[in-house]
């Protein structure tokens, strides 16, 4: 038979608007007209049948156009779709096993919004795609993989999970500047910028401010981007992170180290209730973990790495290599207590029965350090003592330090970095993958 190669012209929308989302095309509407849109994820010929996947934000729909059904204006434009296209369809449910939810459309008419004019680097039914600066070059693609999809449905999720954990508990949101005026972390490098006049910083922490914000508000959250001059390219380090910090009033670390483990709980309860067919794409079976958490200090930690010939002093913190023993030898969630005091930031509390130590802790996957927190110092003259031991430029925090003459309530908090913790349930080993745009000192685009 003789076929004309049909010239596709894009169409408007006009009066085209949507009726069924894919996961609305079932048996029960067979018959039913319906309009259906979204982009063309894959196109198979088979001579006098079409099939055209049309992905949309819920999955995929079968469009099956067959010369004698449809006729043959319409099916020699439907064999000249490319994938990627943005399309609409008018058609027909009908009833079939093998399609996506046990249905699929015969379409009647068509719509091309937009042609697509090139084919991606890398193929959007593929789990792994081997370079992933080809993949983040073209991420509004790449982000249409099913896996991708995936994850950033489980982080939505998991996000809403944590809003309804921290309300349930009477924690209010709040968001803090991200331009500041000094640093609160000590040895994570800052990204300076100008602000008019003057030199200013990107946040590394919304530390200072959720403590003070505890004043008013006593139980406080925020979601909010954290930025760190991380100068190696690693699977587990971003320039912007996403940071889900908690502070709360007459507590100590140990109540938010409770707080902590119980909310990790909740989420990954929420995110196997909510989003199955999610983990079922990304393989990855998770078991809720039980509480509570295994709990080592930093003590028995230095203890069992020298047993195992590590190379490590008393006061380090633990290496690469250190953490990758770590990981081996403990699986799964556990926390790391009591840190030596010089290895944690100034607003630290030092331990009552030995200032070596502090009331600090991480969270640990495996090798992977997700949250850390602290009971902090709330009284000014022995937060001024450790910011001095620290050599840290006491006048420089004025705006914070001023505060702690109005009577500053015993206080404790966590960070938790929302990319790795994503890591730790979806399977995802590089980090890039769990958040949209990544940042790293190589890449500041897209
Ligand atoms: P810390 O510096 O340990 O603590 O950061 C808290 C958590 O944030 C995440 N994180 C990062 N994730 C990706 N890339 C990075 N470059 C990066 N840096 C940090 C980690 C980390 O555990 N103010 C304290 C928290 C507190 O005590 O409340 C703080 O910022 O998951």
């Amino acid at each position: 038979m003789k076929r004309f190669f049909t010239v596709l012209s894009e169409e408007d929308l006009e009066d085209w608007r949507r009726t069924h989302y894919s996961s609305q095309i079932k048996p029960d509407l067979n018959d039913d007209n319906v309009l259906v849109m979204g982009w063309v994820s894959s196109i198979r010929d088979h001579g006098n049948i079409t099939f055209i996947m049309i992905t949309d934000k819920d999955g995929e729909i079968q469009v099956t156009a067959k010369l004698d059904e449809c006729g043959k204006i319409l099916f020699d434009k439907i064999r000249e779709v490319k994938e990627h296209s943005s399309i609409g369809v008018k058609g027909k449910v009908r009833m079939m096993q093998n399609a996506p939810n046990g249905a699929e459309v015969i379409p009647e008419e068509m719509k091309i919004f937009s042609i697509a004019k090139k084919v991606p680097p890398f193929q959007v039914y593929s789990r792994t795609v081997p370079n992933i600066d080809i993949r983040l070059d073209l991420r509004a693609i790449d982000l249409r993989r099913k896996v991708l999809r995936a994850v950033f449905n489980i982080r939505h999720n998991t996000l809403n999970a944590i809003r309804e954990f921290l309300n349930k508990e009477g924690f209010i949101e709040v968001n803090t500047p991200k331009i500041i005026a000094t640093a609160t972390e000590g040895g994570a490098a800052l990204f300076p910028i100008f602000y008019y006049d003057r030199e200013a910083f990107l946040v590394q922490s919304p530390q200072l401010y959720k403590e003070q914000l505890t004043m008013a508000f006593e139980h406080v959250f925020e979601i909010g981007p954290i930025f760190r001059a991380e100068p190696s390219r690693t699977m587990r380090h971003l320039s912007e992170a996403i940071s889900i910090d908690v502070e709360e009033i007459f507590v100590d670390y140990n109540d938010v180290i409770n707080l902590l483990e119980r909310m990790v709980v909740y989420i990954i309860e929420y995110v196997i209730k909510n989003k199955s067919e999610e983990l079922e794409v990304l393989q990855n079976k998770i078991d809720k973990p039980s509480l509570p958490f295994p709990r080592y200090s930093y003590n028995e930690l230095i203890e069992l790495l020298k047993k195992e010939d590590e190379r490590i002093e008393w006061g380090d913190d633990f290496s690469t290599d250190n953490l990758k023993k770590l990981g081996s030898i403990i699986q799964g969630y556990y926390f790391i207590t009591d840190w030596p005091s010089i290895s944690k930031p100034f607003y630290t509390k030092p331990k009552i029965s030995d200032e070596k130590l502090c009331e600090s802790f991480d969270l640990m996957y495996g090798e992977l350090e997700i949250s850390s927190g602290s009971s902090r110092i709330n009284r000014k003259d022995k937060l001024l003592e450790r910011m001095k031991k620290q050599g840290l430029n006491t006048e420089a925090f004025d705006y914070h330090l001023r505060v702690f003459d109005y009577g500053v309530p015993p206080h404790a908090g966590f960070g938790l970095g929302l990319e790795r913790f994503l890591m730790t349930f979806t399977g995802v080993e590089n980090i890039r993958d769990t958040t949209l745009y990544p940042r790293d000192k190589d890449r500041l685009a897209p």
